[in-house]
């Protein structure tokens, strides 16, 4: 394809003309949304140019396509990611400078697309943009929900959800195609008659719903492949009922469609967690079964034969939520496309593959037999069948061994699991870090792993280095460059070289420059959102992701208490000053995670007025935790947080991200920790607590005590006791009672589940020892040169290529 190359003129005169042909405003009376609006569109057409050839391009080859089935895209923000990969960054600088736009004030005009709750989302979102980048033909298929995450307020410290109406002033990055919408059905009853020997299956009295695609170019570094994001949004099949309208009924007619239309309204917030909700029963067979049937119409028109599907598609399923695909390929290969059930059986189990994201119980999926009986009836059925066939294969394996057929059963008591139906149904299980996939292999999934022991791999978690360092950092990105090539920007393992200038003072000074600049950034943000100072040459030590018991935010507020004591207790006691940064955002209905929240305020009301402590510590708690606030936090960061209780985080990403940056990592022997202490060294990260394996023991024997933890040791003591004694809010010292008890007294035969007091002392032994290093620079910014230099494994592209090679089999495209 032959591309002309965009110049700075070009870039001017489209803007201008933008704004013309859309609003009827010129540069003088454009609103400061009218001139992101313009831009934004300015670049897309150039977006829509590569992508209509790409498209031509791949339907010329006919190769093989992944599609990457979701529940949740967290992409955060396009404009600015789409013009670092487009290389326009400086042409579009120079050229909004010259016509008087503040290209930095537009860009934060956009907002956030925060389809996701956390991790599992975001990584979906780092996978489509190595995937462009590579030129493997991958796609994401999502929902497109009106409302994304909830926004965050804080209101006397307690958090407040509010919706986030991101798509109410339009979205420029989606193309509606409202000629192609798929139609998909609920309810009803099935039938079946034998015609001419072959099966016909009837679904009647259904409740038929449109799904309408909205396609979101996904643009790759310096890449000719621009890649479709698919995000499917429910309408009413009529737009009004006629009939019941005609008769008057005028309020039932619009309940209908809105009844239809509440499907793509709202993305659950619950990360980690089940909610067997019935909407969300229907958002995920909702999204699935369009994703299927659009997949499928796209295969044949290409003159494809079905028997050859597992040949030119293979379909990623993002944890269990998109499970429904595989009944939902086997319905339309038996119903649609007349094959029997073992020619079925076997292009579906070739076609499906399946990461799972996370061991905690709670989030393990299963839904109520009768629920999907009732919803999906024949979904239903042929569920049924799987587990049959699976359950009488078993049989044969393990004639009356009714323990483990009971154990491995896909459906029982009344339920059905969802893990274990897409262990079944497709060629390849993952876990998402070293660790994690060794639990799924020999405690979670073992019986599984026994029958199956070739499914079971490891992929373990990276993320796009251009989005969390190239571009959220550029200065960082530029010394880089200076010392050893853009080379790492396409090849993340060249970073690797900067390892030889770990001990380079002009380095290291160079480094310490940026990071300073960007907490001075990052402060000004802070004094500007929450009216707290703090000072930039503090270490600023941060802990954001979602609130989860098992992240173990407590277990950093407990010790904020305890570093207070000391400096009121001692006023000799001295310690680098630090500023302590949260962010995070709770599930609604998660009221211990909520309270936890509240606990950050009281504690940082309490510390950040007492001027006794002379400003040595500082707290604050950033709201509305969103990926362009990551962007914000992650390049000012000096220690990264990954405290998780070991064996609970299946990979954590924020830990890559802060890597990259550079900052030193205070964590645990969990997820992707251990391989980043594998891959920096002992020595350049800040291990303590626990193993999976030790706390795997404690609970299997029952005999962890944290109440003899609490009564040995004096000064854990004092900050529990202060939970409780008035200590942090005189007005309402039982605000925290709940959490203190959990944690020393227990409740419902479970103490201190995640062994906060267990890993107290280690973790401020640890986090006094970087305290201690942080005063000496040199050694502190080579370890931080060190983790630089080594997160090159930690990139997606790794991580994409990974599951090319072993799972996807993608051809790459040159153009
Ligand atoms: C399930 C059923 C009903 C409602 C909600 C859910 C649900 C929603 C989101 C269950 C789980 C999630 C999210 C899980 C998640 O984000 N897991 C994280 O995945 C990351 C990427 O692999 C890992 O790095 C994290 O360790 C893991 O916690």
């Amino acid at each position: 394809m032959l591309k002309k190359e965009i110049q700075v003129e070009d870039i001017k005169n489209a803007i201008e003309l933008k704004l013309q042909t859309l609003f009827g405003r010129t540069l003088k009376n454009a609103s400061k949304p009218q001139l992101y609006k313009a831009v934004a569109t300015a670049l897309r057409d150039d977006i829509m140019k590569t992508w209509a050839y790409s498209k031509e391009k791949s339907l010329e080859e006919n190769g093989k396509q992944l599609y990457y089935l979701s529940m949740e895209f967290l992409m955060g923000r396009f404009f600015h990611n789409n013009l670092t990969n487009l290389i326009l960054e400086e042409k579009a600088e120079i050229a909004c400078n010259e016509l008087g736009i503040d290209l930095e004030e537009i860009r934060e005009i956009e907002p956030d697309a925060g389809l996701g709750n956390g991790g599992l989302g975001r990584l979906a979102a780092c996978f489509l943009d190595s995937l462009a980048t590579l030129g493997l033909s991958g796609h994401g298929n999502g929902i497109r929900y009106e409302y994304g995450l909830f926004k965050q307020k804080i209101l006397d410290g307690y958090q407040v959800e509010m919706p986030d109406s991101w798509l109410e002033d339009g979205n420029v990055w989606e193309v509606a195609k409202l000629e192609e919408p798929e139609m998909v059905y609920f309810g009803g009853i099935v039938e079946k008659t034998m015609e001419n020997g072959k099966l016909v299956v009837w679904q009647k009295n259904c409740q038929c719903v449109k799904a309408i695609p909205y396609d979101v170019p996904i643009v790759g570094y310096k890449s000719d492949v621009v890649n479709t994001l698919r995000l499917w949004g429910a309408r009413a099949i009529k737009p009004l009922d006629m009939g019941l309208f005609g008769k008057g009924q005028y309020v039932d007619a619009l309940a209908e469609k809105e009844l239809a239309e509440v499907i793509s309204k709202v993305l659950y917030p619950e990360d980690n967690h089940e909610e067997g909700k019935y909407l969300r029963l229907k958002q995920q067979y909702f999204f699935v079964s369009a994703s299927i049937q659009s997949i499928i119409r796209k295969f044949k028109n290409a003159g494809n034969d079905i028997h050859d599907l597992h040949e030119k598609a293979v379909i990623h399923i993002n944890d269990t939520h998109p499970a429904l695909g595989i009944p939902e390929l086997m319905r339309i290969l038996i119903d649609q496309e007349g094959l029997g059930w073992e020619e079925a059986w076997d292009i579906t189990t070739k076609t499906f593959a399946y990461t799972n994201h996370t061991t905690l119980p709670e989030a393990l999926e299963k839904w109520p037999e009768e629920l999907i009986k009732q919803l999906l009836p024949r979904i239903y059925d042929i569920i049924h069948e799987i587990n049959e066939r699976f359950c009488r294969k078993l049989w044969d394996a393990h004639p009356y061994d009714w323990d483990t057929i009971g154990k491995m059963a896909i459906i029982s008591h009344g339920e059905i699991h969802m893990a274990k139906l897409c262990i079944v149904g497709s060629f390849s299980v993952n876990g998402v870090a070293k660790l994690h996939s060794e639990i799924l292999k020999k405690d979670i999934f073992r019986d599984f792993y026994k029958i199956y022991p070739k499914k079971f791999i490891n992929v373990t978690n990276g993320v796009t280095h251009r989005r969390f360092l190239l571009r959220a950092n550029p200065d960082l990105a530029k010394s880089i460059t200076k010392r050893i090539g853009d080379g790492w920007v396409t090849d993340s393992f060249q970073l690797k070289k900067l390892e030889d200038f770990c001990q380079d003072t002009t380095l290291q000074e160079e480094i310490y420059k940026t990071r300073k600049h960007n907490k001075e950034e990052l402060a000004k943000y802070i004094l500007n959102k929450t009216n707290i100072k703090v000072d930039p040459t503090s270490i600023f030590d941060t802990h954001i992701k979602r609130l989860h018991e098992y992240k173990r935010q407590l277990l950093n507020v407990l010790h904020i208490m305890y570093l207070y004591n000391k400096l009121l207790d001692n006023p000799n006691y001295t310690m680098h000053p630090r500023t302590f940064v949260f962010a995070a955002k709770a599930a609604p209905g998660y009221h211990k995670a909520k309270l936890i929240i509240k606990l950050i305020h009281s504690v940082a009301d309490k510390i950040n007025n007492d001027s006794t402590i002379n400003d040595q510590l500082k707290v604050v708690f950033l709201e509305n935790y969103r990926v362009s606030l990551a962007e914000k936090i992650i390049p000012a960061t000096d220690i990264s947080k990954q405290i998780s209780t070991a064996g609970k985080e299946a990979s954590g990403t924020g830990n890559m991200k802060f890597m990259l940056n550079g900052a030193l990592t205070i964590g645990t022997l969990d997820g992707a920790n251990i391989e980043i202490k594998e891959a920096v060294g002992s020595d350049n990260i800040f291990i303590f607590g626990l193993t999976a394996e030790e706390i795997a023991n404690y609970t299997k024997e029952n005999n962890y005590n944290p109440y003899e933890i609490y009564q040995r040791d004096s000064e854990l003591k004092q900050v529990l006791d202060q939970l409780i004694n008035g200590f942090i809010e005189p007005e309402h010292p039982d605000v925290f009672r709940e959490l203190y008890n959990d944690l020393v007294y227990g409740h419902g035969g479970c103490i201190d589940q995640y062994f906060v007091l267990k890993d107290f002392e280690s973790y401020c032994y640890i986090n006094a020892k970087a305290d201690e290093i942080y005063k000496n620079p040199k050694k502190w910014w080579r370890k931080s040169i060190i983790n630089i230099a080594n997160a090159g494994y930690f990139s997606s592209d790794r991580t994409v290529e990974e599951y090319n090679e072993k799972v996807w089999n993608l051809k790459k495209y040159t153009f």
